[in-house]
Order: structure tokens, then sequence, then C-alpha cells
């Protein structure tokens, strides 16, 4: 066994104990599946952990129901990233969605996600599914008023998702989106990703005219903290007391009626960062 460490900062990191599995060198980029005593198998990408066998309900769960249930009839969704398939998984328990369409730049992720990941990856074969390999700045130009729901399930704002997080990019999901639209994106640690999270909130706040701001509690990220950036022109997105009916059939590990409810209670400093933004 190996220690594998991650640096988040300078001066912090998370270290595992692993046994490397595969490392393969994509297009793109560096693609490393371990696996770990606590955490079990480790996706991690360019050094960056992506997700665990363990903790991976929490991320994939949080960044896809709170939308889901806010909108009236989702039918159609995209997913953006998420070539691991955990957030295609848990998009599919609504009985809603007609068609889901995942957008990933790097197939190799997705080859790597069914060979060694296969809780996570086991709907992405769904009749529902459609699969794009393309760069999703570009996939969106040809989609104008098409979406539902647009998920941003991204890697940090470096190398190839550096787009994700700009203003410019929004604009385009914005315009992808149809009436009643919402769109969810990971938008990094408030605590030690201070300014990408600051800067993802700004550029999305100058293109939709609802956004709200909720946390998890994600262990193999920066800090355990994590956020995501959710808005809307057309959905109240702030009152969670719509659709809590559909709340009672959904199977989840983590999202639950009480955590919806309050979704948007944040801590102080994170309050103070979004004022500041
Ligand atoms: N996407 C968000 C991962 C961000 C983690 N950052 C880090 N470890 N520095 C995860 C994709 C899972 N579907």
């Amino acid at each position: 066994m190996i220690w594998f460490t991650e640096h988040w900062t300078e001066g912090v990191g998370l270290t595992v104990k692993a046994n490397e599995v595969k490392k393969i060198k994509s297009k793109y980029q560096e693609i490393l599946v371990l696996d770990t005593p606590e955490f079990g198998r480790m996706l991690v990408l360019d050094g960056l952990v992506q997700t665990t066998e363990r903790d991976e309900f929490i991320y994939h769960e949080m960044l896809s129901h709170p939308a889901m249930v806010m909108h009236p009839n989702p039918e159609r969704v995209l997913v953006i990233g998420g070539g691991d398939g955990g957030t295609v998984r848990e998009v599919l328990k609504h009985r809603s969605v007609k068609e889901v369409h995942l957008c990933e730049i790097d197939e190799e992720v997705i080859i790597i996600s069914e060979k060694y990941f296969p809780t996570i990856s086991q709907k992405l074969r769904d009749p529902k599914v459609k699969i794009f390999i393309e760069d999703g700045n570009s996939f969106l130009e040809e989609r104008k008023n098409f979406y539902d729901l647009i998920i941003m399930d991204s890697s940090d704002p470096v190398g190839a998702s550096e787009v994700l997080f700009k203003r410019e990019f929004y604009e385009k999901v914005k315009n992808s989106l149809r009436k009643n639209g919402i769109m969810v994106a990971q938008t990094e640690s408030p605590i030690l990703q201070e300014e990408y999270f600051s800067k993802a909130y700004s550029e999305i706040r100058k293109v939709f005219r609802n956004v709200g701001v909720y946390l998890a509690y994600i262990p193999t990220y920066p800090s355990g903290m994590w956020s995501f950036t959710i808005a809307s022109d057309f959905i109240d997105i702030k009152d969670t007391t719509q659709n809590t009916d559909r709340l009672k059939e959904l199977k989840t590990k983590y999202f639950c009626d009480s955590i919806y409810a309050c979704l948007f209670s944040l801590p102080k400093f994170v309050q103070e960062t979004i004022k500041k933004s």
C-alpha cells in the first residue's frame, strides 16, 4: 500500500492509504483508480479526488435532488461532466424524467467508471440516457430552449473545466433551458477555495434572476464543506415548500425533507462571502 495525498492548499491535504488499481493518461487528464480501506474505491483525475464508493451518495444526491424536486415537471435533464454516472443514477430516480443527456468531454472517464465503479455507473446504459462525448461549451450552442434542468457535475475550475465557471458559459446554459428551467452547479469549498466559490457565485448571479447556495458535508473533498449553487429565472428556488410530496417516494441516504426545508440556511461567514461576491 501507498499513502496517496491530494494537496488542497500549500499546507493542507487529504491523505489516504491506498492500493493503485489502474492509472492511465487520457487525451485530457491522468485517471487514477485507488482502493482505499476507509473509502472503498476512489476516482482521482489529475490528482484531484472526484468520488469514492463510500461518500459519493452525498455529493450526487445533493447535486441533483434539490433542483429535481423544485422543478414542477423535470422531463429533460442534461448533466455536464459527471462521466462516472452518479448524477445520472440519481436523476433517474424521478419518475417524470423522459431523457437524460450526459455530456462528458473525456470518454475514458466513462470507460473506467463502467469497469471499476459499477455501483456508481450502473444507470449509464439505461434507455433514457444518451451519452455525448463532447465539450460542454460547444454542446450547448446546438441546443437552445431544450432542457428543464442542467446540472454541472464538473471538476475544479482548472484545465478543461475552467470555462465551465465563467459568465459566458452560464449564458449558454440559460439559453439552453426551457421556461421554468433550473441550473445547478457544484461550486467548490467555501472555506478552502473561497475564491473559486465566490467567483462562481458572482458569475452565476450576473446571469440568473434567482440564485441560491446550499452546502453538504463531503469527507473526501477539500475541507469537507462543499457548496452548490442553484439558479433559475422563473422558479422561486428559495421556496422549499414546493413539491415536498415527491420526497416521500425518493430513495436517498442523505437528502431528506428536513434538509430540503432548511436548504438555504448557511453559516454566517458563507452568507458574508456571498454578500461580498
Ligand atoms: N466533481 C467535483 C469534484 C471536485 C473535487 N475537488 C477536489 N477534490 N479538489 C465530482 C464528479 C463526481 N461525479
